[in-house]
Order: C-alpha cells, then sequence, then structure tokens
C-alpha cells in the first residue's frame, strides 16, 4: 500500500524540565495514540552552538541566556514524527507556548506551568521542520518503514 502522501515531517525536543519530571513516556505516548508516526529518537545533550542555531529567532531577547541556560541543563530527546500536515498537527498537540495559559487537552496545557520550562519543542512551520530535521538527525537516523495501522489512520483518499 502506497502512503507516500503522509510523509511530512517534524521536529519535536522533550526538553529537560519533561526528563527531570519522568514525563517523557506520556508525551510520546500522546504522539503515539494521536496516529502520529515516529521516524527517529535519540537522547542527546545540546552545546550552545547548536542552541544559537536552534533558537535564532531569540538571540536579541533578555531570557536567551536562561533558555540557552535551561537546555543544557539536562539532555533532551528528539524525535522525528511524520504524518499528513503532521507539523500543524504536533503543534496543535503542543498548545501554545505559555503553558499555564494553553488549552487543557494540550501537552502544555495538561503538563506545564511555565513559559520557558514548557515541556516540548516543536517545528512551527514546513520549511523550520525540514531544517529542524536535517540539523538534529544524520540522514541515517530517520528511519522509512510501514506501518500496520497506517491504513486505520488515513482514508485511501487521503494518502
Ligand atoms: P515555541 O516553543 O512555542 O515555538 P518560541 O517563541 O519559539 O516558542 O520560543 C522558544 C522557547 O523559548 C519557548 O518554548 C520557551 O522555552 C522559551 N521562551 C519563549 N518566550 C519566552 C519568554 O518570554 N520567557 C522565557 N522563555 C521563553
Ligand atoms: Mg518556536
Amino acid at each position: 500500500m502506497n502512503f507516500d502522501g503522509v510523509n511530512e515531517k517534524t521536529l519535536v525536543l522533550i526538553k529537560p524540565d519533561a526528563i527531570q519530571r519522568g514525563l517523557t513516556g506520556e508525551i510520546i505516548s500522546r504522539f503515539e495514540r494521536k496516529g502520529i508516526k515516529m521516524v527517529g529518537i535519540k537522547m542527546m545533550g545540546l552545546d550552545d552552538d547548536l542552541l544559537k542555531q536552534h533558537y535564532s529567532h531569540l538571540a536579541d531577547k533578555s531570557f536567551f541566556p536562561s533558555l540557552v541556560k535551561f537546555m543544557k541543563s539536562s539532555p533532551i530527546i528528539a524525535v522525528c514524527f511524520e504524518g499528513l500536515e503532521v507539523v500543524n498537527a504536533v503543534r496543535l498537540l503542543c498548545g501554545i507556548t505559555k503553558a499555564r495559559e494553553a488549552e487543557a487537552g494540550s501537552i502544555r496545557g495538561d503538563l506545564a506551568m511555565s513559559v520557558s520550562c514548557n515541556v516540548v519543542h516543536a517545528s512551527d512551520s514546513t520549511e523550520n521542520a525540514k531544517k529542524e530535521v536535517e540539523r538534529f538527525f544524520k540522514a541515517d537516523e530517520i528511519h522509512d518503514y510501514s506501518k500496520s495501522d497506517y491504513e486505520h489512520v488515513y482514508a485511501e483518499d487521503e494518502r
């Protein structure tokens, strides 16, 4: 069966606060239950260079040094997810940046209270998702495999 139409990719980072609070399984489970396919996953420590690239849009903000310090405070887990319009679907599951105002039911809305310690990162556009997946994963760390439940996750005319 052909699922070529549903291979958009996005990057999720499970942030240090989630690692420390033991929320990794809970967070990944929410994406899995949604029907989103995991195609890459790894634990890694982040350095200044990578964080400057990743958060370049925030480099001139007063909170930037504390954001970098937070993101280096323990390893993170990088996950590459795949699916139909998955960049948008994952952002919706995550909820807005300020976690204490994020919609109940979303990951941030249910699991966090802070603006900075908001448990997850998710790419915000297809263009940035492509760059971010390439920043965090080597080509051979992204896995191409068929998922047996896809027949029930997507209708034929969506694939
Ligand atoms: P996003 O993660 O929802 O896409 P961005 O504006 O891209 O939000 O910010 C990236 C990250 O920087 C946020 O997730 C959060 O950890 C941190 N951050 C954003 N705004 C603030 C702030 O006003 N104070 C402290 N940290 C912030
Ligand atoms: Mg962002």
